[in-house]
């Protein structure tokens, strides 16, 4: 992961090579059919997911989904990935090696309804699961916890259909408070040693504790919609 508002070239020097960062340059500007191509799985997989909720509120009275967030990952996010997993930075390679260009991460207020659409969306027959990394079962070590799924979504274009690759995030409210904090943590880099572990060991110890609450919310669910 790369932070955004520091040069690239100062977070990888190794990467500066001027000829090799004017040729992935000129590479990305035509990207522009790719990155549309993505764009559009993005918005056919949110619509999945509104529809989902869409029918959900009106058989439960409830939505399971707080919101959803959609990105497409930036050049230099690209490209920092390129490097780092020793790829060519070419748009085949794009294509063909990162799956998280198109992104949508899905937040829910309990456990259980991220797995529910999860499971709604994997069963659709124009779906095609690829990956699945289920940090919220195997939590990291550090804490993270979310559902990651990689699915292979087709668009419709003019003349064509094509398949596109689309990260898919579920958590909850509590695990994506934590991820944000967590994230914005990591790239205070001037902190010191000692304060960097502390930071760290509360950190894990606020994603227990958001675990808990996660727990307990969904038991208090399941009581009142048992009445
Ligand atoms: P961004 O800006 O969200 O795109 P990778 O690290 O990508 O090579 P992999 O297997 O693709 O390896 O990663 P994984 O474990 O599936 O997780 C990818 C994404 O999940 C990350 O995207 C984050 O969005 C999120 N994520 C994973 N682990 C953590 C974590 O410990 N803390 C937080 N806050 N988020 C995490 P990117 O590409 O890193 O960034």
């Amino acid at each position: 992961m790369i932070d955004a508002n520091k040069d690239l070239s100062t977070q990888f020097p190794s990467l500066y090579n001027k000829e090799i960062m004017d040729n992935f340059r000129a590479t990305m500007a035509s990207s522009q059919e790719l990155m549309s191509r993505y764009r559009c799985a993005i918005m056919e997989v949110e619509t999945k997911f509104k529809v989902l909720n869409e029918q959900f509120s009106l058989q439960h009275d409830r939505n399971p989904i707080e919101s959803i967030k959609t990105r497409l990952k930036s050049p230099d996010s690209i490209l920092e990935k390129l490097h780092r997993k020793n790829l060519p930075l070419t748009l085949s390679s794009i294509e063909n090696n990162l799956f998280d260009i198109a992104g949508i991460r899905v937040i829910c207020s309990f456990v259980d309804d991220i797995y529910m659409l999860a499971d709604c969306l994997i069963r659709q027959d124009d779906i095609t699961l690829l990956e699945e990394k289920d940090y919220i079962r195997n939590p990291k070590e550090n804490g993270y916890r979310s559902l990651h799924l990689i699915v292979e979504v087709p668009i419709f274009l003019q003349e064509e259909k094509r398949n596109v690759k689309v990260e898919v995030q579920l958590r909850t409210i509590a695990m994506e408070f934590w991820a944000n904090l967590e994230h914005r943590l990591r790239y205070k880099k001037d902190l010191p040693e000692d304060v960097l572990i502390a930071t760290e060991s509360s950190l894990l110890e606020c994603a227990e504790i958001s675990s808990m609450l996660d727990k307990k919310m969904q038991s208090i669910r399941n009581v009142v919609e048992e009445k």
